[in-house]
């Protein structure tokens, strides 16, 4: 284990909130097949997201019910769906804690897309009060509760930020020596890039004050942009299909660049395409996510922040490497958003191979980028491509240089 965690390698009751989403299904399935009892916390926002931006996914994925029902008939498990805000159901979720009584709970419950969550002052709203009001719900009921339960969140790496030159990024916390001579063990600062980045950062203070006022065991897991589509459990069917969002709004980065390159849409590089960024592939996710649960940490110890990146790129490299391999060529965009052009990035992300992964890497995953590019490929059909573009500005300004209002 790593310092201030346990092993603990029994199968346990799982809450998986969000269960329903790109990573969160996959994980279900993953957690599933290692014998872990899963029980699935969604209320569909995500899907209702699509309704409202006139996109879907383009894997077609099946209702939670059909998801559900053909793993269990096909494994002789019993994965089970409840439909539950969570920002807004607090009595039924408590009610739900102390009558299942959950070892651990993996929470991806979140609005996730940065763009999304700079559209309008409507979905900064809104971004802010479902992450921030789901993530506050789930600690007051946890205490309420009475129960210990390990709770495993998704953040992601942007808690740092990306203006910052040199040095790898720490796993959570700095050593600093405060004003006085007193030296003490920070968070790292806060640097969001949007609403959404914001939300995390929120959510990282308050598992601080709950860990520290309760006790609570909590592991916050800064992940970079995940890419792929399927796992070798959302493969064996169909109807289990993983989620593949394209659009401007949802669509990362990898994802969106291999969908661009199988239908030959010019690959959209934002700015310079200078940015850097961290990745990991979807599968390595629903791991980390099981060594997380497997490795809580101790009662009484500060929240562990595991940092989930396999290794970190930049955009404009990736574009090429999808351009490579397609044909396709790159097409430099004004960048909507409002972010350094070019910034290095290092980051650590010891703890996790401590623990073990050994993650997929760019250079030796050609099958799994043709993969990606082969789903693209089967499911062009329905694409929207008035959907590619981006329409979210994060000021202004910067929709002003694009033409656009914001
Ligand atoms: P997603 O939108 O596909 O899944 C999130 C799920 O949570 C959806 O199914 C949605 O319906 C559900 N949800 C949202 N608010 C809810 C609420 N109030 N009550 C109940 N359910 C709710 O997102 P994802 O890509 O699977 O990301 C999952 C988590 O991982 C997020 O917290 C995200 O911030 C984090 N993360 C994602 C990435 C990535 O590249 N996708 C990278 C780093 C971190
Ligand atoms: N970008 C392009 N062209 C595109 C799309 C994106 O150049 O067509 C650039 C963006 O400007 C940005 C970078 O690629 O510099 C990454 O953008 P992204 O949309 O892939 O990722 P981001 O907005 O950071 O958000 C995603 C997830 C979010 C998660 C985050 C992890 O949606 O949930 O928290 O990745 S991280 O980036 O490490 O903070």
């Amino acid at each position: 284990p790593i310092s201030s965690s346990v092993s603990d390698n029994r199968p346990k009751k799982v809450l998986v909130l969000g269960g329903d989403g790109f990573c969160g299904w996959p994980t279900s399935l993953h957690l599933s097949d290692k014998g872990h009892e899963v029980i699935i916390v969604d209320n569909l926002s995500r899907r209702n997201i699509d309704t409202e931006l006139g996109c879907s996914s383009l894997t077609p994925i099946a209702t939670p019910q059909v998801r559900v029902d053909t793993w269990n008939k096909m494994t002789g498990k019993e994965i089970r769906f409840i439909n539950l805000d969570l920002a807004a159901d607090y009595d039924l979720f408590l009610q739900l804690l102390k009558q299942e009584k959950p070892d651990s709970i993996v929470h991806f419950a979140e609005q996730r897309a940065a763009p999304y969550s700079m559209k309008s002052s409507k979905h900064k709203r809104y971004t802010i009060n479902n992450n921030v009001g789901a993530t506050h719900n789930v600690l007051a009921a946890v205490v309420e509760s009475g129960l210990d339960i390990h709770l495993v969140h998704l953040g992601t790496m942007g808690v740092y930020g990306y203006g910052n030159s040199g040095g790898e990024i720490p796993e959570g916390y700095i050593d600093v020596v405060l004003p006085g001579g007193r030296e003490k063990r920070i968070l790292h600062p806060a640097y969001p890039g949007s609403i959404y980045h914001t939300t995390k950062c929120l959510d990282a203070l308050l598992f601080q004050f709950y860990v520290q006022n309760d006790q609570l065991r909590v592991t916050d897991l800064h992940q970079g942009i995940v890419w792929g589509t399927n796992t070798p459990q959302t493969a064996r069917d169909e109807r289990l299909v993983n989620r593949f969002d394209y659009d401007g709004d949802y669509g990362t980065v990898l994802n969106r660049f291999l969908m661009q390159g199988a239908l030959g849409i010019p690959l959209t590089v934002y700015g310079t395409g200078g940015q850097t960024r961290a990745l990991i592939h979807i599968t390595d996710t629903s791991k980390c996510i099981e060594l997380a649960i497997n490795n809580p940490p101790k009662a009484g110890s500060p929240v562990e922040i595991l940092n989930q990146v396999a290794e970190t790129a930049r955009v404009r490299d990736l574009a090429q490497l999808v351009s490579q391999k397609t044909g396709t060529p790159l097409q430099f965009v004004t960048n909507p958003r409002n972010e350094a052009a070019e910034n290095p990035l290092q980051v650590s992300n010891q703890k996790f191979k401590l623990l073990g992964l050994d993650p997929i890497l760019l250079d030796s995953a050609e099958g799994l980028l043709e993969e990606v590019k082969s789903i693209a490929d089967k499911y062009k059909d329905r694409c929207d491509v008035s959907a590619v573009v981006s329409k979210s500005y994060w000021n202004k300004a910067r929709a002003a240089a694009a033409g656009q209002s914001a």
